[in-house]
């Protein structure tokens, strides 16, 4: 079994500079094999200029990282050459065919960092999402989140560890310790960590936008104007735009950037009874987009009278902001939303302003999750918290109880990556790309 591994560290395509990574124990023989000329003394993390000499030739630079202190905790080598694919792929076949080092999977650079125990869990995730980042929240909050959720977890750990303690004494002393003191004791610790845990999740659902992107959905009835809005957003005729109420059948997305968080603009069927088939198709995946809204443009136009949301979008009323279009045909009067045309694209600059204001008040400090993986582990953790503390207002037997704190502990533990299955990292890894 070879151990060593080799990649091109950097995206495909050309660039100025290409680098091809190497970890493990060959590395520094590969290095020797291929490169000219070699030190005599290699020095950890120094650059060596020199020529990589394989069936393509090229000039550049090695760097050696020693074990553990590298990005894999095991011997590394790069080579910093030309960015070409052409030379890059060479460079990486010469080495395979020497025998000493295979290619790597995706993410396999940074599964060893995980198994040498350089990172945890919750950084080889953070080291995935900073590389895929793709607007300024993901690439400035990220690299301090796995460190706060880390945290956060071992705080937890410890608090639960010491309610079992108390649980296990009373089992293994009963005549010492009272079995429903023991209970007792563990109460408040149980409590005040659901607290903290309720809120880390809430704040994630809050605030998961700024990773996916904002889901903005345009809901209202038909001939609004809801596809006209969606194209004054875009830029573009997106949507087909026409007089027949109805017009809209399905669901169209748009994305945007704006202020450095991304938004998705869906536009949907206009919602009314009694349609054919097609129609009445789209508008009930007019309401599943609804309920998957993190925030949605209710929309009337100047015909209407009645500015009432309708009944089934009253209960999401919390993330509803009442836009009322067509106003260059005559001014609505006794109207509390935001005020545009569409068609002459007057006030959709201040809708944008709008919406981005509602995302950029919510105070994502207080976040600490940013996957869903993290998400799930800590909600399983909550729900055992939870079945413990009303388990306990009848009689709750230490050793279940125990049992309960036990199993919330493993659901944390697998955050971090404590324990893992291969689930988890498949979880993880999946998408990964090569070289990281
Ligand atoms: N005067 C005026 N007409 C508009 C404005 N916005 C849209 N319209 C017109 O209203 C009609 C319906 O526009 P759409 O954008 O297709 O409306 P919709 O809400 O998507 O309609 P459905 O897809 O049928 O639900 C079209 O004839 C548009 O040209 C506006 O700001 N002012
Ligand atoms: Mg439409």
């Amino acid at each position: 079994m070879i151990n060593t591994i080799v990649a091109i560290a950097t995206p495909p395509g050309k660039g100025g500079v290409g680098i091809v990574r190497l970890s493990g124990e060959k590395s520094l023989d590969i290095a020797k094999r291929f490169f000219s000329p070699f030190p005599k003394e290699i020095e950890h993390g120094r650059m060596y200029f020199g020529r990589f000499l394989g069936r393509v030739e090229d000039t550049g630079y090695f760097v050696f990282f020693k074990s553990p202190k590298s990005y894999t905790g095991e011997d590394t080598v790069e080579f910093h050459l030309h960015g070409s694919p052409y030379i890059l792929y060479s460079v990486v076949s010469d080495i395979v065919d020497s025998g000493f080092a295979r290619l790597a999977e995706p993410g396999e650079f940074t599964k060893k960092a995980l198994f040498n125990g350089k990172i945890n869990l919750v950084e080889a995730e953070a080291i995935n999402t900073i590389i895929s980042a793709e607007n300024q929240y993901q690439a400035n909050v990220l690299s301090n989140l796995s460190g706060k959720l880390s945290g956060f977890v071992l705080r937890l750990k410890e608090k639960l560890t010491n309610s079992i303690a108390y649980l296990e004494a009373a089992i293994e002393y009963p005549e010492e310790e009272e079995t429903s003191t023991a209970i007792e004791k563990s109460l408040p610790i149980v409590n005040e960590s659901l607290k903290s845990l309720n809120k880390v999740l809430d704040v994630y659902k809050k605030t998961r936008y700024l990773l996916k992107g904002a889901k903005i959905v345009i809901a209202g009835k038909p001939n609004v104007g809801k596809s006209s809005l969606l194209n004054a957003i875009a830029g573009f005729e997106r949507a087909i735009v026409t007089d027949i109420p109805g017009t809209t059948t399905d669901s169209i997305e748009v994305d945007i950037e704006y202020k450095g968080i991304k938004f998705s603009f869906v536009d949907t069927a206009g919602i009314r009874e009694g349609q054919g088939k097609i129609e009445s198709l789209g508008i009930e995946r007019s309401f599943k987009e609804l309920q998957d809204a993190d925030l949605i443009l209710y929309m009337f136009d100047t015909d209407y009278s009645d500015y009432s949301l309708p009944q089934e979008v009253r209960h999401l009323n919390f993330k509803i902001v009442k836009v009322i279009n067509k106003i260059d045909l005559r001014e609505p009067l006794g109207f509390d939303g935001i005020k545009i045309s569409a068609k002459l694209n007057k006030g959709v600059n201040d809708l944008l302003e709008t919406v981005f204001q509602y995302f950029s008040k919510i105070d994502f400090s207080e976040n600490y999750i940013f996957s869903q993986r993290q998400y799930f582990a800590l909600n399983r953790a909550k729900v055992v918290l939870e079945h413990f503390l009303t388990e306990a207002e009848n009689e709750l037997f230490p050793e279940v109880g125990s049992a309960m704190l036990n199993e919330a502990l493993e659901s944390l533990e697998s955050v971090i990556g404590e324990v893992t299955t291969d689930s988890i990292l498949d979880s993880v890894f999946g998408n990964f790309c090569l070289g990281k």
